[in-house]
């Protein structure tokens, strides 16, 4: 994908998914976590481990495993490597420390990320990590208000493939005038392609209970352009969130609202959701053009008969997708989309 990758580093295979950055930690943590057991047997015996919940500033909000809600700093070393903010993100599983002298509290290293979401940043910058860890991208859209578009689902739903982590759609403001018979042609489509579809409304609590068991018991991160109701629907699942929702208006500028980080939630009946802030674009990173038919599952299933190995499912002759195109099996919207990303 061009524009927006002008790396020309290879996508990274699932198994080493995760940044050098990260890896780098994994070590110097682990050493240290050794050595501090001999020295400072009571420092170790305190230390915890838990899952950071938010990053504000230079600052971690941090679930222990033990319950305990703390807010801890980057030990220095770690902090100096950490240019980027990569380096620990809303998901990531620490081991923590009390600070001797006063009341607070260091991260002295990160665990092994087994999954990352990770987004291409604007016109060529570094790629970003938005959460790590999750069991789940849950891809929220509108049945109207904004106007449901495969295109833009598309996108959130290549996103998650690339990162190798199950995708959810949900569909929500469907107590909307002519909802249902408005999205009713995609969410064939997709159920067809074997992805998990939610119907619902934050409005009517419509469908709420299909996405509580479709969330219960896991990790998810909540994907979507602005507008389609994630706040809502948090605040639905968990009146006691009070998350502001927005009110569109026209004043309201694309540019204008600010970007938050991302955060993890915790639900009552154990649901624990990352919410990301809210994506007007986005961009899977590090996908090379001839692994683009990679994100699409049904193209997956018919791509081992093309004459070509790395058929682009374009220009060349005898291209089984172009075929499954033509007889129906492959939707003209997701070849559609196939082609729009590919040209990126
Ligand atoms: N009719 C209707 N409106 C909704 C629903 N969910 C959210 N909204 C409205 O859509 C707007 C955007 O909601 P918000 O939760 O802030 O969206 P977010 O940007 O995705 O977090 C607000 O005005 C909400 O009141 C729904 O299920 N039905
Ligand atoms: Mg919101
Ligand atoms: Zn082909």
């Amino acid at each position: 994908m061009s524009g927006e990758a002008d790396h020309s580093t290879p996508r990274p295979a699932p198994d080493a998914q995760r940044t050098e950055v990260g890896r780098g930690v994994l070590r110097s943590g682990a050493a240290e976590s050794s050595a501090q057991s001999g020295a400072q047997s009571s420092a170790a015996a305190s230390a915890g481990k838990g899952m950071v919940l938010e990053a504000v500033g230079g600052r971690y909000r941090i679930l222990l495993d033990a319950g305990q809600r703390i807010t801890a700093f980057l030990r220095g070393r770690i902090k100096q490597e950490a240019r980027t903010g990569d380096r620990v993100v809303a998901g990531d599983r620490v081991h923590v420390e009390p600070v001797d002298d006063d009341e607070g509290w260091v991260i002295e290293s990160v665990m092994e990320r087994e999954r990352e979401l990770i987004r291409a940043g604007p016109r060529g910058r570094r790629p970003r990590v938005v959460a790590a860890n999750i069991d789940q991208v849950v891809v929220v859209m509108s049945a109207a208000e904004p106007p449901f578009q495969h295109e833009i689902s598309d996108r959130f739903l290549v996103l998650a493939e690339s990162c190798f982590i199950d995708p959810l759609l949900v569909i929500n403001k469907m107590d909307l005038e002519n909802g249902s018979s408005l999205v009713a042609p995609a969410v064939q489509m997709y159920r067809e392609i074997g992805y998990p579809v939610v119907l619902c409304s934050a409005a009517t609590g419509e469908g709420l209970d299909d996405l509580i068991r479709a969330l219960e018991g896991r990790l998810s991160a909540l994907v979507g352009p602005s507008g389609v109701g994630k706040s809502s629907l948090l605040n639905a699942l968990d009146p006691s969130l009070e998350l502001p929702t927005r009110t569109v208006s026209r004043r309201q500028g694309r540019g204008r609202h600010t970007t938050v980080a991302a955060r993890l939630l915790i639900l009552d009946t154990d649901i624990r959701i990352i919410d990301t802030p809210g994506f007007s674009e986005v961009t899977a990173w590090g996908i090379e053009p001839e692994d683009m038919d990679a994100n699409f599952p049904e193209f997956r299933q018919v791509e081992g008969s093309c004459r070509f190995r790395r058929c682009s499912h374009v220009h060349e002759p005898d291209c089984a997708v172009k075929s499954a195109l033509e007889a129906g099996a492959i939707p003209q919207e997701r070849y559609e989309s196939y082609r729009r990303l590919l040209e990126e």
